[in-house]
């Protein structure tokens, strides 16, 4: 497990201290695990994500539960797949969390020009680990500040995992840019 760089650019040229709460690994899963995740999240019902009447780029699923960022419903979906169960049951221990507390999965694929922009995970989920497939990317985070924000970069590599807690999760928020290469990823959360 790593603290991968302890200081980022910052507005201004301030440096900013890695966000407490933040952990990643590289090689949570095999190259031939990659490739069967990646199979299976292509063959999943994938719709454009949606935000209060707009539609983005990138496509998502939701299992266990799901938030509906159109009209703010928050409901029970399709169970977790038993597909997903080795690749969850690495991340909660890599988290440091009971298998059973991570209710929720979203995937994600980020064709080419689709993105995630500035946001912290809606309130009504704990703890975010995600599992990053098929090319590097880069986690990008912020944290507002009086004057601009305290930046840190955290370099994905495909097969990589990473945990939002404590502060990184609470206070900071994250995105990652539009991709030039298709990306995937699953991100477990808890509940609150
Ligand atoms: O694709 C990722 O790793 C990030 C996903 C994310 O930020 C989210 O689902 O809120």
């Amino acid at each position: 497990m790593s603290q991968p760089d302890l200081f980022a650019p910052a507005d201004a040229g301030r440096p900013a201290a890695f966000p407490p709460g933040l952990t990643h690994t590289d090689a949570l899963i095999t190259p031939d695990e990659e490739r069967a995740l990646i199979g299976h999240i292509d063959a999943q019902p994938l719709t454009p994500f949606r935000f209060q009447g707009w539609l983005g780029k990138r496509l998502t699923h939701s299992f266990g539960w799901r938030y509906d960022f159109d009209n703010g419903d928050f409901d029970a979906a399709e169970p977790i797949p038993d597909w997903l169960a080795p690749v969850k049951a690495r991340a909660a221990a890599f988290a440091g969390l009971p298998d059973a507390a991570l209710v929720q999965c979203l995937l994600i694929r980020y064709d080419p020009g689709a993105g995630i922009g500035w946001h912290r995970d809606r309130p009504v989920f704990g703890d975010v680990i995600g599992v990053s497939l098929g090319v590097p990317a880069v986690l990008r985070l912020r944290r507002r500040r009086d004057r601009g924000f305290d930046r840190a970069a955290l370099p994905l590599a495909p097969r990589s995992v990473y945990h939002l807690g404590g502060e990184a999760r609470r206070d900071w928020e994250h995105s990652i840019a539009e991709m030039d290469v298709t990306r995937w990823s699953i991100t477990f959360r808890t509940l609150r």
